[in-house]
């Protein structure tokens, strides 16, 4: 077994630095989309067959050091009860947004296996063949109280940020019901073999420091704290987050996620001991290849300071990257490291 992501996400010393993609699976690859031609996204999540084939795809044709659960963060607010569809183009939709407490009183805690059993049962499949270490993930609780509260993807997020601010009650009530579904749902991730958790906080950037300490940070950090005992590496990212870096550090997560926005020299300074995952700039995979290659070898360089260090790009990987520069990159980070 290739453990070098785990060492790193430790802080331990590694021969090279490894790497993986947020989103290395999905729309960019050729073989992904052949498997999506014949079956709806939310189909494809629910067969585990099929999400460890797409799982393996990047794994196995950009040789990644870690591979992540094909899913989505969405998968347990369906399991909540919430009516959820994936629209070609619009991305996420809930017909019945939850802004009452009738809505939200009625949202479930449910039983990760009964009601997510598929998730586990791909984990539980990915590692009979997996050779580098499985990433399990949950979206973090503000981030899947964004698509509740506003039915789907929002470029102001009103009715969010109307919640939390005139009915703090209700918008806690909703975090706390979302926070106990997260941490029982990472809990059986665990048990059927995950071998790192990783807390996506896609929307936390739209916050003040100060909202995201009173409303956001305290069910991080319940949830990282519920996952002590199962012993794995926990990576918490805060996108658009580098405002957050001091605050994210409060999580006590072990690995902190930053993206592009940030030199990275700032970002290790501010995450003092902790293990950091970033942070090339997803566009920039764009760049002509002697320009990347530049600029992977700035990021090893200035990486070399962090007490653990995890090559990624600063969000996912885009819709229309031409996977030969996926490639081109994960075989720099490897050659330039001392792979
Ligand atoms: O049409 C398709 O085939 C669906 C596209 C797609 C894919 C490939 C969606 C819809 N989700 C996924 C997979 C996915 N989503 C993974 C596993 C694949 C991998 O990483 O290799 C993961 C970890 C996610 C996590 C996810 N889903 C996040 C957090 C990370 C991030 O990008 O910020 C978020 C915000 C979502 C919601 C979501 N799901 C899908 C879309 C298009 C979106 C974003 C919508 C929006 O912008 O609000």
């Amino acid at each position: 077994m290739n453990d070098t992501f785990l060492k790193a996400c430790r802080g331990e010393k590694t021969e090279y630095t490894p790497v993986w993609m947020m989103r290395q699976a999905g729309r960019y690859m050729p073989e992904y989309q052949k498997v999506r031609g014949n079956i709806s996204f939310l189909d494809l999540c629910k067969t585990p067959e099929l999400c460890v084939e797409v799982t393996l795809q990047p794994v196995d044709r950009f040789d990644m050091d870690a591979a992540i659960l094909f899913s989505d963060i969405l998968i347990p607010m369906e399991a909540m009860g919430a009516k959820l569809e994936f629209h070609e183009g619009r991305g996420p939709i809930f017909e019945e947004t939850i802004r009452d407490k009738k809505t939200v009183d009625a949202l479930a805690v449910p039983d990760p296996q009964e009601s997510m059993g598929f998730v586990l049962e791909t984990i539980r499949l990915l590692r009979h063949v997996l050779k580098v270490p499985l990433i399990g993930f949950s979206g973090a609780p503000f981030t899947c109280a964004t698509y509740l509260i506003e039915g789907g993807t929002s470029k102001t997020f009103w009715e969010t940020k109307k919640m939390m601010f005139m009915q703090p009650d209700l918008f806690c009530s909703l975090m706390e019901k979302i926070t106990l579904c997260t941490l029982s749902y990472l809990r059986a991730q665990a048990e059927a073999g995950a071998q790192a958790l990783m807390i996506f906080d896609s929307w936390a950037g739209i916050l003040a420091p100060c909202d995201f300490e009173e409303f956001v940070l305290p069910c991080v950090k319940r949830i990282i704290t519920g996952l002590k005992e199962t012993k794995l590496p926990i990576i918490y990212f805060a996108n658009n987050g580098a405002t957050l870096i001091d605050l994210s550090v409060r999580s006590g997560a072990d690995v902190i996620g930053i993206d592009w926005r940030i030199n990275i020299r700032d970002a290790i300074r501010r995450v003092g001991r902790k293990a950091i995952q970033g942070n090339l700039d997803p566009f920039a995979l764009m760049l002509p290849q002697d320009k990347l290659r530049e600029r992977i070898r700035h990021l090893l360089h200035a990486a070399q300071e962090a007490n653990g260090y995890i090559f990624n790009l600063g969000h996912g990987v885009h819709q229309f990257t031409p996977p030969d520069q996926v490639k081109y990159a994960v075989d720099a980070v490897h050659d330039l490291s001392g792979k």
